[in-house]
């Protein structure tokens, strides 16, 4: 018995002086430990800057018409405001919000009813800044806020690339692709 309990000893021993000279390691080797924990810690941290992702564009069922333009912002580590979305891919670019037709002070404007998924009692205007709180996430979605297009290339067909550039109230500017889709189309989810 007291056989056993020395070599238990003896193992925890073992154990023990294996896992203490890890201070008396050189350094290269302490910097293999460091590194996981580096990493950890950059990983850990919110982007700095916001991030726009799932952007996508409905195409117009009728040519001539605008295209709605769709995205999700992540907020960053501070607040940032949207103010401009500029295309190559479109004469024009504005960022609206859709509200209730009786709203007061709701205006028309041309290419409301030819957007799917609008209906009479709805309308749009302009928006001329958009809030990115920190840290919050910001839906543009069919019947709320969007984007539209004006005068669209005709040569963007369903499947292509439209580069969309943000800009911000402090000058920085963000970039992403958004996924061109046919009038009828399910967006980007
Ligand atoms: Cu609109």
């Amino acid at each position: 018995m007291p056989a056993t309990i020395a070599a238990a000893l003896a193992r925890c021993a073992r154990v023990r002086l294996r896992a203490l000279p890890l201070p008396a390691l050189p350094l290269p080797a302490l910097s293999l430990f460091a590194l996981p924990l580096l990493a950890a810690c950059g990983t850990a941290q919110a982007p700095a800057e916001p991030q726009v992702q799932k952007a996508w564009v409905r195409l117009p069922a009728v040519p001539g018409r605008p295209a709605a333009g769709y995205l999700t912002l992540v907020g960053g580590t501070g607040d940032a405001t949207l103010v401009a979305v500029t295309t190559p891919a479109a004469a024009r670019t504005e960022l609206h919000e859709t509200m209730k037709m009786d709203a007061p002070g709701a205006p028309d404007h041309a290419g409301h009813a030819a957007m799917a998924g609008m209906s009479g009692a709805t309308t749009m205007r302009p928006l001329q800044a958009l809030p990115i709180l920190a840290g919050q996430t910001v839906k543009l979605a069919p019947g709320a806020r969007h984007l539209m297009l004006f005068d669209m290339d005709a040569k963007v067909t369903p499947g292509a690339s439209v580069p969309l550039r943000l800009e911000l109230a402090d000058g920085r500017t963000l970039e992403t692709q958004a996924k061109a889709v046919a009038a009828g189309d399910a967006g980007v989810e």
